[in-house]
């Protein structure tokens, strides 16, 4: 038996005028490749709003490294949080600036207070957590 279900959507002409605009302009090859997308999003949007939940989050962090104390801020950081910073990757940018990526996995909680913690480190010109997943609960 198929894994796959089919189902019929009513729209609004505009809608979905527009919807189609943008799948093209994204490159789904299709309306169902489009639908997915959008529900998996929503769904690991869902996730993070669980506290207990085990989850992936990607923390990029811009600096200049010259920065006085910064770069041993955020590695002490990273020291406290050994148990959910699964991976790091320091990229020299230029001979100032520095790109950190910082992969963490656990409780959805653990995750923001880390993140959070590395993002108001003090002259961090830019830093973003992206709320990723495991994909364990997803198709
Ligand atoms: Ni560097």
């Amino acid at each position: 038996m198929s894994r796959v279900s089919r189902f019929g959507v009513s729209l609004e002409k505009e809608l979905l005028k527009r919807f189609d605009a943008y799948i093209k302009k994204l490159g789904f090859k299709n309306r169902s490749e489009a639908i997915r997308n959008l529900i998996r999003h929503r769904l690991v949007e869902e996730e993070w709003k669980e506290e207990k939940k085990e989850s992936v989050g990607i923390v990029g962090l811009v600096y200049d490294h010259h920065r006085r104390e910064l770069q041993e801020k955020l590695t002490d950081i990273q020291h406290e949080h050994l148990s959910i910073i699964i991976a790091s990757m320091h990229v020299h940018l230029d001979e100032h600036n520095c790109l950190e990526v910082i992969v963490l996995k656990g409780k959805v909680d653990l995750i923001k207070k880390t993140a959070d913690q590395l993002l108001a480190t003090r002259n961090v010109k830019y830093g973003k957590l992206i709320m990723a997943t495991t994909g364990a609960n997803l198709v």
